[in-house]
């Protein structure tokens, strides 16, 4: 008879993945979006940037990205993808974030920070020092090559591990460079994957040529994202008018546009849909 076990068997790839995500914080899974397809996507988002970004440029940023541009929606159920979130988060883990992401050339280095919900000036937060639990990865899924040149992500492994991240005022300065950082690099179709927790910033752009990705985060069925949601009750009661635009904000997915999606999408997506449109 078999040993019952709590953990869900997994490839000998996605087992280097887990294992280098729990002990360095990141960790890089090759050849997502196929070579052949990938051109497309890229020109898709570039242009959905391009028209939608709310940041000036050289930066552009969409957030809610699948409101206004559903040319990544294929991707988003790889096998291979899945089997490896499946392994951080077991099997009921949902989309938090979903952002087009275009850093031209010109773009600064920014802050060495984590993420939502470890981003101590949010009100929306886990307070530090945070327990050491898995409770939200960011993937990068990169449409170009990520290279040192055009600003593959600032990293410093094993930062997950600490408990407090940098911010201004704080002993850790974010504009600092970190004697242990790395640079996230990767082909165009391969996806980049961080702890929230570990520390990052955005890296320059010395190229010409723009560094092109869509930012996808995950988190596990139970933690809350109501608080990321315009217009919700517990947005209201727990970040309020938030006027210096300190908690992020998730806009919803009209049910018009779900509707559309795959169907195995559905499942990663069903918490962001806005039935009222
Ligand atoms: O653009 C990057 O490489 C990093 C983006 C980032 O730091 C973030 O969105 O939190």
């Amino acid at each position: 008879m078999s040993t019952p076990t709590t953990q869900p068997e997994v490839d000998p790839e996605s087992a280097d993945i887990l294992q280098a995500v729990r002990n360095d914080g990141y960790a890089v899974l090759r050849n997502v979006i196929p070579a052949d397809e990938i051109g497309a996507v890229r020109d898709s988002i570039t242009q959905t940037v391009s028209k939608y970004s709310t940041t000036p440029p050289p930066n552009g940023v969409v957030t809610g990205l699948l409101r206004k541009d559903l040319s990544m929606a294929p991707y988003l159920t790889h096998p291979r993808f899945m089997t490896m979130m499946t392994g951080l988060f077991g099997e009921h883990f949902k989309i938090s974030f979903i952002t087009g992401l275009v850093n031209n050339a010109g773009v600064k280095r920014g802050p060495m920070h984590a993420d939502w919900p470890y981003n101590q000036n949010a009100a929306a937060k886990v307070l530090s020092p945070y327990p050491d639990v898995m409770m939200h990865m960011v993937t990068m899924w990169m449409l170009s090559d990520y290279t040192i040149e055009n600003g593959g992500t600032h990293i410093i492994p094993g930062s997950h591990k600490r408990g407090y991240a940098p911010r201004f005022g704080s002993n850790y300065e974010p504009m600092a460079t970190y004697k242990n950082e790395v640079q996230m690099q990767g082909k165009a179709g391969d996806v980049g994957i961080f702890d929230a927790r570990t520390w990052h910033a955005t890296a320059e752009n010395k190229t010409n040529e723009p560094r092109i990705g869509v930012l996808i985060r995950y988190c596990p069925w139970w933690l809350n994202l109501k608080p990321l949601t315009p217009g919700s009750r517990e947005r209201r009661m727990i970040v309020g008018d938030d006027p210096k635009g300190l908690t992020a904000k998730v806009e919803p997915i009209p049910l018009s546009v779900f509707d559309t999606l795959p169907e195995n999408i559905k499942p990663l997506l069903n918490h962001m849909v806005d039935e009222t449109c």
